[in-house]
């Protein structure tokens, strides 16, 4: 069984993030998502997530594509996740272009392009232009 692992905030979901999900499941057969817990989101990504943890986890194992959502509490447990779960694919989209290049001693490590248009920022501007 090749599986696969994909790292993220998935605040807002959107057709990217399901697009992204559905390529990385079709990298392999089983797709772990390590979801950015609210803190590593405030602390480490200056991000504020619209949903708490438990909601975008509940929502995100609602997708055919996810197998399992595990926390992600901080930028360095990519190297013993892959080891913990015994992954052979790491997916991200593009924009992380070769940033996790170090994990290619442990596994394949896979960029896929990123579904343009569409962000969870341009979602929130959008809805704040809109005349009510
Ligand atoms: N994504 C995409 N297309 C979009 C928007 C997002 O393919 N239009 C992808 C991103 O490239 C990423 C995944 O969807 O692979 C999740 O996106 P975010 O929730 O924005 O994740 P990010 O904040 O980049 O966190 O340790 C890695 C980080 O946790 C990644």
């Amino acid at each position: 069984m090749r599986r696969v692992i994909t790292y993220g905030t998935f605040d807002l979901l959107h057709y990217g993030h399901i697009n992204l999900l559905k390529r990385a499941k079709q990298q392999g057969d089983y797709l772990i998502v390590a979801l950015s817990t609210d803190e590593f989101n405030w602390n480490s990504k200056q991000k504020k997530s619209y949903f708490t943890y438990e909601v975008r986890k509940e929502m995100l194992e609602a997708i055919r594509y996810v197998d399992m959502v595990i926390p992600e509490e901080n930028w360095e447990q990519k190297k013993t996740d892959v080891e913990k779960y015994d992954i052979d694919v790491f997916v991200m989209g593009n924009d992380w272009e070769g940033k996790f290049d170090f994990l290619k001693d442990q596994c394949e490590v896979v960029y896929l392009p990123r579904t343009p248009e569409i962000s969870t920022t341009k979602i929130k501007e959008d809805l704040n232009d809109k005349p009510v």
